[in-house]
């Protein structure tokens, strides 16, 4: 077969396998991430079991055994493979109304298939993993043991992150207070696949975080990746900002999917999961700025401070535009 690298994830190492017509995916699991890959793949197996067994029309990339049946190779069993979805592809950026439409469904289409599967089926990969409060806890671990020698580095970021600890508090209160479903929680724009004239949403991938969460991390997850014109990794932060006309596409589409699964607390936490995934986003790159990049990695030394920079700035323009974007909810 000839392999070649597949997509740009930030967590695991994907490729994908090709001879004459049979294509796979092979993926290494990042066990730094994921400790323990069996979880994993326990979970995805059940999911597609699930999704299968109840007609859903929702599809995701099938975890492939071999002839053993086992699903995990490799001396670190850390090596998967997955079903390749054909003539499908991710996008980076949301280009039109109706990518953003498409996209918004096919996750809570997803989560919507999974709410009568039994949340105790699926185990608990990372713990506290939409937790503002711990990300913040973390970030302060960070911030006092400075052990790259970086703070210094990066007064204004810390700054504008300190200032929103009173915030934390009120976005962790909120969502206690909403109902535990099995989400997907990484509900990033390539997370979807897409026909290839991106008329159609094929599958829902990544299915690594899938786990009991909160519906406003996963919506948030959606405008944090996709109601930019610009990607996370861009430095042109007078470019970055939230568009409306997108938010609303995403808000209608998640609202189409979810059907009457939403509940009026639910509702009305989406633009506060929105705003609440981008400041939390960027207080994960800059934490792991200060850490030395061990989590999301960097292809150059300050990528995960740009990144920062570029989630706060998403942050900062939903909150400049927070009243007109709450209008298109209440509608
Ligand atoms: P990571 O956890 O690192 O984000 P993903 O599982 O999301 O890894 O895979 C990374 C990228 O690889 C995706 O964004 C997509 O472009 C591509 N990809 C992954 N799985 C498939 C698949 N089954 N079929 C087609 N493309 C895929
Ligand atoms: C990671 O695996 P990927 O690239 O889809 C991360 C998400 C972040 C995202 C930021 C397990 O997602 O939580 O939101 O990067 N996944 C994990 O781009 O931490
Ligand atoms: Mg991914």
């Amino acid at each position: 077969a000839t392999i070649t690298p597949l997509g740009n994830g930030h967590i695991n190492h994907t490729f994908l396998a090709r001879d004459g017509e049979n294509s796979l995916v092979v993926q290494q699991i990042n066990t730094t991430v994921f400790a323990q890959p069996g979880i994993l793949v326990e979970n995805a197996v059940e999911i597609s079991a699930h999704l299968r067994g109840s007609g859903s029309p929702v599809r995701v990339a099938r975890h492939l055994p071999d002839d053993n049946g086992r699903y995990l190779h490799g001396a670190g069993r850390d090596i998967r493979v997955l079903e390749f979805i054909p003539g499908s592809r991710s996008i980076e950026r949301i280009e039109s109304r109706q990518q953003a439409w498409l996209a918004a469904r096919a996750f809570a289409a997803f989560s919507r298939s999974l709410a009568d599967l039994d949340a105790a089926r699926l185990k608990t990969v990372i713990a506290d993993f939409h937790s503002p409060a711990a990300r913040f806890e973390h970030f302060q671990q960070a911030l006092q043991s400075d052990r790259c020698d970086r703070v210094r580095t990066c007064g204004p970021e810390i700054d504008f992150a300190l200032a929103l600890h009173g915030q934390i508090r009120r976005w962790q209160t909120l969502s206690d207070r909403l109902p535990l479903r099995i989400c997907h929680n990484d509900c990033k724009i390539n997370n979807v696949l897409f026909d290839s004239d991106g008329a159609s949403t094929l599958a829902v991938i990544d299915l690594d975080t899938c786990m009991p969460g909160r519906l406003m991390t996963d919506f948030g997850d959606l405008v944090r990746s996709g109601v930019s014109p610009e990607q996370e990794d861009s430095t042109d932060l007078d470019r970055v900002s939230a568009r409306a006309d997108i938010f609303e596409a995403l808000l209608d589409g998640y609202r189409e999917g979810m059907g009457d699964c939403l509940t009026a607390t639910e509702r009305d936490s989406l633009l506060p999961g929105s705003m609440m995934v981008c400041f939390v986003q960027g207080l994960r790159f800059l934490t792991d700025f200060l850490a030395g990049d061990i989590y999301f990695g960097a292809t150059h030394p300050v990528q995960n401070l740009e990144r920062a920079r570029n989630q706060f700035q998403l942050y900062a323009s939903l909150a400049e535009q927070q009243h007109e974007l709450a209008r298109l909810i209440n509608h």
